[in-house]
């Protein structure tokens, strides 16, 4: 397609005499191309006239040499021996003559921003065209292929830049993307565009109205950002508080460490009995929290996470009271998984009134939800947490939600009060369960973490 454009370009600088209607005949490849330069001559309306338009029609380069100044007409031969002695040259580079004068041989090219600040787009996404050189009629809204919602028209902004306005539908999440192919649009001398652009904007309209508030991409490699990251190790010595088996190591990268966009946590079958606080575990894991570094009231945090798929271990994402008093502060389980059934996760509430050591009401108030891939796959875990409401989702699907009874009764509702996120692998215990002889590592990985927080 290159090579075929090049030599057109080339046979137009040698026959400086076809008519740009002939040159357009003899082009390649679409209609488009054969029509474009007739109809910008036609367009009455642009400010900017082509020096080959003549009246409706085209002037003949031979005609507009005669008419040119002496300084152009040096200028253009000079242009056209330098083309031809490099062989056409490429795209890409700087016009010369200027971009549309015969003798331009570059082709143009578009690239494409987009409106969308931060991650994720939560309203309409502007999309922005910048021309390399101008289009004229060449470039309309039917070049491009939309896809994620619904597209407005192509606006031009100047002569270079042009938006574009995709509306997602209502309430949706996905992705809002815009491409242009090669080949569809064409400089005003005719030479087509031979690379395509596209762009894709995430969006997420439940999230209008929400900012990013804190996050962890992970994308540096090593231990965890330690601006951002803790770990509780304090129950190694005494034992942990639902029998699990594990000892949890502090700045240990076999335990915990950011590699190729990720953080992983890596339980290990291993007894780390020269540690100062070692308790007689056989297995070692990592427990990562944000106390004291960050904790929110109220939010949309989603962990995109791929969990262990070995028998007996114990993944949890999930959030404590920064008072320290629990089970009054509250907990939310964003993501539990059982050691037995890697199919299935659970989202939980723990208050006062709700934990397991008050059989009157029960150990807690949750939900569990098959996710057969959850082991094998990276999944969106989800909490929205408002005022009024906890609901826990996976893969914007919520499955469990517990409502502010708003009777002020804080044995019940304690969540009006900062909580700090924690991401922890156990190992055993009363969810892990028995854990498979055979076992050596096991792993939860997570691509990131997402705080979004109402905008004031
Ligand atoms: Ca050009
Ligand atoms: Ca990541």
């Amino acid at each position: 397609m290159h090579d075929l454009i090049l030599g057109t370009n080339r046979h137009k600088l040698l026959d400086m005499d076809m008519s740009p209607a002939k040159v357009a005949q003899a082009a390649p490849p679409t209609r488009k191309l054969k029509t474009a330069a007739a109809k910008l001559c036609a367009n009455k309306s642009r400010s900017l006239r082509r020096p080959w338009c003549w009246g409706d029609g085209l002037r003949s380069p031979a005609a507009q040499r005669a008419q040119a100044r002496p300084w152009q007409r040096v200028a253009t031969a000079l242009t056209a021996l330098l083309l031809a002695s490099c062989g056409g040259g490429g795209g890409g580079g700087v016009e010369s003559p200027a971009a549309g004068l015969p003798g331009d041989t570059v082709a143009p090219t578009v690239t494409i921003s987009s409106s969308a600040t931060g991650l994720t787009a939560d309203g309409p996404v502007t999309f922005t065209f910048t021309a390399s050189e101008d289009l004229g009629a060449s470039f309309t809204g039917d070049d491009l292929v939309v896809a994620g919602g619904t597209a407005g028209p192509l606006t031009p902004v100047d002569g270079l830049r042009y938006t574009l306005v995709v509306t997602p539908a209502a309430g949706a999440n996905g992705t809002a993307s815009v491409s242009l192919a090669a080949g569809r649009i064409s400089d005003l001398a005719g030479n087509v565009n031979t690379t395509a652009a596209s762009m894709a904007v995430p969006f997420d309209l439940r999230l209008t109205g929400w900012t990013l508030a804190w996050a962890d991409e992970f994308n540096v490699d090593g231990l965890p950002d330690a601006t951002k990251w803790d770990y509780d190790t304090d129950r190694n010595r005494l034992g942990w508080f639902n029998n699990e088996l594990q000892y949890y190591a502090r700045s240990r990268l076999d335990n915990a460490r950011v590699e190729g966009g990720r953080l992983i946590i890596t339980a290990r079958k291993e007894s780390l009995t020269t540690a100062a606080d070692y308790g007689g575990q056989r297995y070692t894991s990592a427990r990562l929290v944000t106390r004291d570094r960050a904790s929110w009231t109220y939010g949309f945090i989603e962990v995109r996470a791929k969990l262990p798929c070995g028998q007996g271990t114990w993944p949890a994402i999930w959030m404590l009271g920064t008072g320290g008093r629990w089970p009054d502060d509250g907990e939310i389980d964003i993501l539990e998984q059982t050691g037995q059934n890697k199919s299935q996760v659970m989202g939980t509430v723990h208050t006062r009134a709700y934990n397991y050591f008050n059989g009157s009401v029960g150990v807690g108030r949750g939900a569990s939800t098959a996710l057969p891939d959850a082991c094998t796959a990276f999944q969106n875990y989800q909490l929205t947490w408002t005022a009024d409401r906890i609901q826990i989702g996976v893969n914007d699907r919520i499955y469990f939600a517990f409502d502010n009874p708003k009777n002020g009764d804080t044995t019940r509702w304690p969540f009006d009060n900062p909580q700090y996120l924690i991401l922890n692998l156990a190992i055993g215990g009363d969810l892990g369960g028995a854990v498979d002889p055979a076992f050596t590592t096991q792993q939860m990985e997570v691509d990131y973490v997402r705080v979004y927080r109402r905008q004031p």
